[in-house]
């Protein structure tokens, strides 16, 4: 696994031949190759698995090969031929192994037996399910109250292994669901449900082939979600506006981008007639909204003087919106000089943005993390709703709101419960259906969660899928805070550093990946996931499992779940025995899923519907409503401002092209040049010169924070990149030693992971884990 580090510019398309040497290489390297293929074949196919790569939605048309470069690589990934079997643990200590990169723990092979660590000897040693299921209950039993125990789920395991979870846990007496959504897409549920009504996306696929416009906004789907450059290429090719706002030139997306530059575009009086790239600041998204939506007000007022054509949707605002005037107020009283210095845009560039806009008669809005990670996101995804609300882009085809999942199931699993404020209705539900008394406070985010443990309130740990250790802020600390619990358990198909960071107790439990047959008494069982678009489909597992020890999610949450409550308030094995009857369950609570199995005999799976998509707002006042917040009055945190330290650079954590989350497949980011190493910082040349450093040095990274503690990562090379001056970006998760927990977005408690304030120093050796190979 080892390779010769080095950087250069990246030259080709993305996609393409570059794309296939990359499947290649993982799928030699997953040491598998033939049984893959076959894996492949099926993914994504009516009869096949769901891809366990992203959550971007199918073309309903059938026989297509449904995968890309990366979810090749996730499929892969998991079909590896290498084992963590109980010799592996005989061999390494849990010391040993964390001194071990997160690439080469992963890279190991996938986890074969039930496993619990042994204290006396520092070593995992093989247990059997039903001393770990009685080990677990036997702790989870033995609490003061069952708010004493956090239950993470990431965005991996299907509905029915989600909704067994959740209602063992309800019934077991907590809602303290921290999940891989409050670091990721919350600020969107909570953003729109405030002001459409739902949390979720109004688009379906088909709108992205009506759309006049696609504005990509803070996402990188190059890499994070390939399938979805087919419908961006095709829209170009059709004559619609590909719009994108991206501090960084991402490859997968440039290619949308006019090969003039954009002010050239406005020198004739023309409007302009393709796409167009603009590079905002770090969290400068809310000031160009607020700014396209300023000219838009001047050029309404301008049509209302001359008697021409409206370019507000009166109709629209007047049937379905509330607070049109209020907002309006604050657009006229937010100043130019305030949105030009915080958006990072000239003004001219964002009457370019505000024309294609305008000229769009159907615009679709996609966004991401560059959206969702930071402290203002609610208010900044308010201000697209907002804008969406003035030209009346809800609830008309081709036109909506898409904010584009991460995990293959992160949008389902919210949708059976995992969740850790649950809506009242789902509380009743579920007591009237199951006859039992279910908790009605608020539970644990996942930084609340962190806290708890850190406080030792929390004493009980267990994750559904994920990798809680590396994922979360504030990496040393939080690695403190799990090794203060009593008992911690991780589900997972392979080893990462979340089994190394160990309460006084923990066990791993290995369960079936969803490539695989998920054989249970009565047949084989299938699976259901949601996408981005609210389709629910059924996945089957195709390849054999790696260890006949393995159990699915559900088998392994049903046998805790009667280890604790026995046989309360469902049979938990009956259950389990055909995930039909789980899907029974979920048809009588959840909304939307009435003869779910029946459902599901359609190929392709249904669409849940989206009330906001067809202009019915479930708001307290009835109408969708425009937000008007004030833009923040800078951005810089004011803990930052305590530090009395002015940043170096201010830095946002991303994702490589060889990277799922914390999963590294390996350390090439071939889009941005860079190959065999991850610890690196991409900055502006001018700004590496400017700070007293050569491109290609080595500096330790350390954040600004008022609490006095050090947060520190060393020995990343300055990478001299194509960024606006005043950013850095690094890779995600080795930066996440620097992210505060305390630096969370209002109301999201979402990691500010693309806004931290950071301090350049020459690189100090030190005790570290390097993610590449030394
Ligand atoms: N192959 C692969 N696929 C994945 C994942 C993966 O790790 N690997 N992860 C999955 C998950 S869980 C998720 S949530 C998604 C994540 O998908 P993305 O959101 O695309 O992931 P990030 O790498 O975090 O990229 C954020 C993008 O936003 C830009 N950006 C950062 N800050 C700002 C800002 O303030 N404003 C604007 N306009 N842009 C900004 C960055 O330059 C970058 O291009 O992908 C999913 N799919
Ligand atoms: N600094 C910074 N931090 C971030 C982000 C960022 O952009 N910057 N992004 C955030 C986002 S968007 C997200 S979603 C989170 C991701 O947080 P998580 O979802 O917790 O992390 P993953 O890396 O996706 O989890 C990988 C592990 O999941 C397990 N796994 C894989 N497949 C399965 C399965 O089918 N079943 C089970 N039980 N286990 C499985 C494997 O053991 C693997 O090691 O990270 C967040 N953290
Ligand atoms: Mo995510």
């Amino acid at each position: 696994m080892s390779q010769k580090k080095h950087i250069k510019d990246y030259t080709g398309p993305a996609a393409g031949w570059g794309a296939l040497k990359s499947v290649t290489k993982s799928w030699l390297g997953s040491e598998n190759g033939f049984r893959n293929l076959r894996a492949m074949l099926k993914t994504n196919q009516n009869s096949g698995f769901d891809c366990p790569g992203c959550a971007w939605g199918e073309s309903p048309e059938n026989d297509m090969v449904k995968f890309c470069e990366n979810g090749a690589k996730a499929v892969n990934w998991e079909a590896t031929g290498r084992l963590v079997d109980p010799d592996f643990f005989a061999k390494y200590s849990v010391s040993e192994l964390a001194k071990q990169t997160d690439y080469w723990l992963e890279y190991q092979g996938r986890l074969t037996h039930p496993m619990r660590y042994d204290a006396a000897t520092d070593h995992y040693v093989e247990t059997s399910w039903d001393e770990a299921f009685a080990l677990t209950a036997s702790h989870l039993r033995g609490l003061d109250s069952p708010d004493q125990a956090d239950f993470y789920t990431s965005g991996r395991a299907s509905n029915e292994a989600a909704f067994l979870y959740q209602l063992f846990v309800r019934a077991f007496g907590t809602n303290n669901f921290p999940d891989c959504s409050n670091m990721c897409h919350e600020a969107s549920g909570i953003g729109m449900a405030d002001t459409i009504g739902v949390g979720k996306g109004t688009v379906v696929f088909e709108d992205l082939a009506l759309a006049d416009a696609i504005f990509v906004i803070g996402q990188n789907p190059g890499t994070n979600h390939p399938r979805m450059l087919e419908p961006l290429r095709e829209a170009v090719k059709r004559g619609a506006q590909v719009v994108c706002f991206n501090p960084l030139k991402e490859r997968g997306l440039e290619r949308f981008q006019h090969p003039q530059h954009p002010l050239e575009m406005l020198g004739n009086d023309s409007e302009p007639t393709s796409t167009a790239y603009f590079r905002p600041a770090l969290g400068g998204d809310m000031a160009v909204m607020r700014g396209i939506a300023k000219f838009l007000l001047a050029w309404e007022r301008e049509a209302q003087q001359k008697g021409e054509p409206p370019v507000f949707d009166h109709d629209f605002i007047k049937a379905h919106t509330t607070g049109l005037e209020q907002y309006l107020a604050e657009v006229d009283a937010t100043r130019w000089e305030h949105i030009v210095e915080q958006s990072g845009l000239s003004r001219s560039e964002i009457e370019l943005a505000a024309r294609m806009y305008r000229r769009a008669e159907r615009v679709v809005m996609c966004w991401a993390m560059g959206l969702t990670q930071h402290r203002h996101s609610v208010p900044t995804i308010q201000e697209v709703v907002n804008l969406q609300l003035l030209r009346g882009n809800i609830g008309k085809p081709g036109a909506g709101l898409s904010p584009v999942r991460g995990h293959s199931n992160v949008q389902g699993d919210r949708t059976m419960g995992i969740n850790e404020q649950p809506p009242e209705s789902l509380l009743n539900a579920l007591e009237a259906r199951f006859n039992v008394k279910v908790p009605r406070g608020h539970g644990h985010n996942v930084v609340q969660a962190i806290k708890a443990m850190e406080e030792k309130r929390t004493k009980v740990f267990i994750g559904l899928g994920g990798n809680f250790a590396q994922a979360t802020p504030d990496t040393p600390r939080t690695h403190r805070a799990l090794g203060n619990c009593e008992l911690t358990v991780q589900i997972s198909t392979k080893l990462n550093r979340s089994h190394l960071v160990t309460g006084r107790e923990a066990l791993i439990l290995p369960c079936l990946g969803r490539t695989e047959v998920d054989m249970q008494s009565t047949g084989p069982q299938g699976v259901t996931v949601e996408d981005t678009f609210s389709m629910v489909h059924l996945s089957h597992g195709q390849l054999s499992p790696c260890s006949l020890q393995l159990r699915s999610e559900p088998a392994i949450i049903a046998g805790i779940a009667r280890a604790t409550l026995g046989r309360h308030p469902i049979d938990w094995e009956w259950a389990v025995a055909d995930y039909r009857r789980i899907r029974d369950l979920i048809a009588d609570t959840i909304p939307g899923f009435g003869h779910f199995n029946e459902k599901l005999d359609q190929p392709g799976g249904f669409y849940l519907g989206n009330a906001a998509a067809e202009r019915k707002w479930h708001t307290p006042g009835g109408k969708a409503c425009f937000t008007a917040s004030t833009l923040p009055g800078q951005l810089v945190n004011e803990a930052v401002l305590a530090s009395g330290e002015k940043p170096d650079l201010i830095l946002q954590t991303l994702r490589s092209h060889d990277q799922y989350n914390t999963t590294l497949y390996g350390l090439d980011d071939r889009y941005r040049g860079v190959f065999g190493l991850r610890e690196v910082i991409f900055v502006n040349e001018e700004d590496i010169r400017r700070l007293g450093f050569e491109p290609g040095e080595k500096v330790d990274l350390v954040s600004l924070w008022e609490d006095g503690q050090e947060r520190r990562v060393s020995g990343f090379m300055l990478v001299a990149y194509d960024i606006p001056p005043g950013q850095a970006a690094a890779y995600y998760p080795e930066t996440n030693p620097l992210v505060p927990l305390e630096s969370y977005g209002d109301r999201t408690f979402t990691p500010t992971s693309k806004f931290v304030a950071v301090r350049l120093e020459k690189a100090r050796a030190g005790n570290r884990i390097p993610s590449s190979p030394v």
